[in-house]
């Protein structure tokens, strides 16, 4: 490979042939018009089933499971892969272009919400569930969820991206990310040998935060990269992995808006409880 040498400006080159390339834009905003569907939830999910996907589908299942009928809620794919994410109604809800984003109808006026760690702080404070509500169980819980929003983009933009989705290996990153990967595991796994959960003895959003990335990394679904990284040697955040997905709320979740995969494991949209039952398939925005 010949070394890169900066130009005193950088241009923007349409296609670097990288995996997602096509999508990428060094600008904001919209690309085209594109109304986004609306169903009779107050609840409105435009996402799609990656990791940050995941967790408000889990989350918005896990208040289900709890009897929270007011987290009713429609789902639509939103998909990335030929550019949804930048139509021009789902961009009013997300300026930054991004999975996952809600609408909820229920309040005086419509609330948008982006970014994942916000809309689960918002779910949570909504219905006053996996969030404490004071004092050091509050502080710990925020900063779980607030180190996976900072942690991940190393993982998933760097790793991940490096390891996996690249059109070439380079070395250099894939080394460099890898450490601060394992770095991360490791973090994980010394907090996990303190307590059954991130934030102590309850579940709460840290863990349905952290669980998408790393759980799933954990479990060697996420860039097969489970033997490269030896995720094996992680043993406490394996026995939390396995816990957490086992949990009916999880499995449920981790099926709404997924688009790969086993079709078996697919809910494109999802609009009532009945529907993982009988899966209404192929209806994707893009
Ligand atoms: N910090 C954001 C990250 C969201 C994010 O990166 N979403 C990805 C999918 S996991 C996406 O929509 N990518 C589309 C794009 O970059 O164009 C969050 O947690 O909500």
């Amino acid at each position: 490979m010949s070394e890169y040498t900066p130009p005193k400006v950088w241009k923007w080159e349409s296609e670097n042939g990288g995996e997602f390339a096509s999508t990428n834009r060094p600008v904001a905003g919209p690309t085209h018009d594109a109304k986004l569907p609306r169903g009779e939830h107050p609840l409105q999910l435009y996402s799609l089933a990656t990791p940050n996907g995941v967790k408000v589908t889990v989350m918005l299942e896990e208040l289900l499971a709890r009897g929270h009928s007011g987290a009713e809620y429609d789902a639509y794919v939103i998909d990335i892969r030929t550019g949804a994410q930048f139509g021009s109604d789902f961009v009013d809800i997300n300026p930054n272009s991004k999975i996952p984003a809600l609408m909820d109808y229920s309040s005086p006026t419509p609330t948008r919400i982006f970014e994942s760690g916000a809309i689960l702080m918002y779910l949570a404070e909504k219905f006053g569930e996996f969030l404490p509500s004071d004092g050091a169980a509050r502080a710990e819980t925020l900063s779980w969820l607030f180190w996976q929003m900072g942690s991940a983009p190393y993982l998933g933009g760097g790793f991940g991206h490096f390891y996996a989705y690249a059109p070439m290996k380079i070395e250099y990153c894939i080394d460099r990310f890898a450490m601060e990967t394992k770095r991360q595991l490791d973090v994980l796994d010394r907090r996990l040998a303190e307590s059954a959960y991130l934030a102590g003895d309850d579940y709460t959003i840290a863990d349905i935060a952290v669980w998408p990335w790393y759980g799933v990394l954990t479990q060697g679904k996420l860039y097969n990269a489970g033997e490269f990284l030896d995720v094996e040697s992680y043993k406490n955040v394996r026995r939390w992995t396995e816990e957490i997905a086992g949990r009916e709320a999880v499995k449920r979740g981790r099926m709404v808006n997924r688009i790969h995969g086993e079709p078996s494991e697919q809910l494109h949209e999802r609009h009532d409880a009945a529907d993982f039952d009988t899966k209404t398939q192929d209806k994707v925005q893009g």
